[in-house]
């Protein structure tokens, strides 16, 4: 019997290092790595950090789905490299997502692995992706005046990203398709291909959330909890400078002034900087004149902020703004300092924010999952002229 076992052992242990799964200096094989297979997304390069926690999401919950049909996908964390709104030089490395997220707290709803955890399963130094799927928005989604779900493998196409900064990973077979509607129809293409066992999607954010705001997406949102020196660190803050320790905290008011790119390309929806202050001091006469607190979040140039600053301080208001120590950037980078301002904006009495910015979007939820009257939370800048659409109230469902 001893023999046989031992035969069996070299057998499987001589398939599995065909199959290369083996973690070579614990000399293991994985069983579980073995039988799972993975899916793994890049977004269209330009794309910032908040539409992407969004596109996240709409992956989480389709592998979220597919778990509770005892199907074995997990989805890999694509780092955060390069990203375009990420200037300084810290950033220039493919980053987990626990630099910034709570990843206990996301493998809770979801089947999730960080892209190094797959690496150190790999025994060679090649991860290959079976497939790569190009996806591309079809030139008119609505054909015959109507919008439904639909793709088609064809075309000329792509890939425009670079593979998170990894040159250890090569794809196989690249297909371009062009695709609309709910993410949950990727599963159509998946099984043309049974046997792939790595599976890529370029353009992540082409497929749309099969349901927008139910209770799975909330309970989806509500695990994407910040990193714990982060969340530490936007508390620290808000004790020093407000006093509060309170989720809901009522003695300053918060505004997201997104500047840069989005002033350049939205300029019909942003105000101009004597037009923020206007505006800012009108909310808070509305909502509590005793306010003299002021909390601002923003990608804005200094000049900018300075002048911004002074001509609230002339009005009687205190501002302030989260300023990184060098120490501090190196250890939290851009995309940490982005989310302490976050949190630090979600804890406020009272929020501004920035019309259709998806960073102002995250806070708004965030303010939800917090507990704060939705009248609070969804507020706008408007244009110094012309049109102030309400923004749309996207309530928590729990
Ligand atoms: O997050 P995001 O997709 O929001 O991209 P939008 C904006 C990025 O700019 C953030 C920085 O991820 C931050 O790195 N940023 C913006 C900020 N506001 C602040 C702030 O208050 N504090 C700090 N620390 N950083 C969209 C982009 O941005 O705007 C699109 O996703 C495109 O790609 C469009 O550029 C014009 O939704 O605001």
């Amino acid at each position: 019997i001893n023999l046989s076992l031992l035969l069996l052992c070299v057998i499987l242990t001589s398939t599995e290092k065909q199959d290369g799964y083996c973690d070579l200096k614990e000399k293991t094989c994985d069983r579980d790595f073995l039988n799972e297979k993975f899916i793994i997304y890049d977004v269209n390069p330009p794309e910032g950090f908040n539409l992407r926690r969004d596109v996240y999401m709409r992956f989480a919950i389709m592998l979220s789905d597919a778990r509770q049909h005892n199907e074995n996908w997990k989805l890999i964390l694509p780092p955060w490299y390069s990203l375009y709104h990420w200037k300084a030089k810290q950033n220039d490395y493919p980053m987990p997502w626990s630099n910034f997220f709570d990843v206990k707290s996301l493998k809770k709803f979801a089947p999730v692995v960080e892209l190094h955890e797959v690496f150190s399963k790999i025994d060679s130094n090649i991860f290959k992706i079976d497939r790569l799927y190009v996806l591309q928005n079809y030139d008119d989604a609505f054909e015959n005046g109507e919008f439904r779900d639909k793709w088609e493998i064809g075309g000329d196409c792509d890939y425009d990203g670079s593979l998170w900064g990894y040159n250890n990973i090569t794809v196989k077979k690249t297909i371009c398709v062009k695709y609309q509607g709910r993410i949950s129809k990727l599963w159509e293409l998946i099984s043309l291909n049974p046997a792939d066992k790595f599976v890529m999607f370029a353009h992540g954010e082409i497929p749309l959330h099969d349901q927008y705001g139910t209770k799975t997406f909330w309970d989806c949102r509500k695990s994407m909890k910040f990193n714990k020196n982060l969340i530490s660190r936007a508390k620290k803050y808000i004790y020093k400078y407000f006093n509060c320790n309170n989720k809901i905290c009522n003695n300053y008011v918060s505004v997201h002034w997104r500047r840069q790119d989005f002033a350049r390309s939205r300029k019909k929806d942003v105000p101009s900087i004597g037009g923020t202050v206007k505006q800012i001091d009108n909310a808070i006469k509305n909502y509590n004149p005793h306010i003299v607190n002021i909390f601002i979040a923003s990608d804005g140039q200094n000049s900018e902020l300075i002048e911004l600053e002074k001509q609230l301080s002339d009005i009687g208001f205190k501002v302030h703004l989260y300023l990184p120590t060098q120490l501090e950037l190196d250890t939290f980078k851009d995309g940490g300092v982005a989310i302490i301002d976050q949190i630090i904006c979600s804890h406020a009495a009272y929020f501004i924010g920035t019309y259709e910015s998806t960073f102002t979007f995250r806070i708004q939820e965030e303010r939800e999952i917090l507990g704060f009257d939705s009248s609070t939370t969804f507020n706008r800048l408007c244009p110094d002229n012309g049109r102030c659409e309400v923004p749309s109230k996207w309530k928590i469902v729990n």
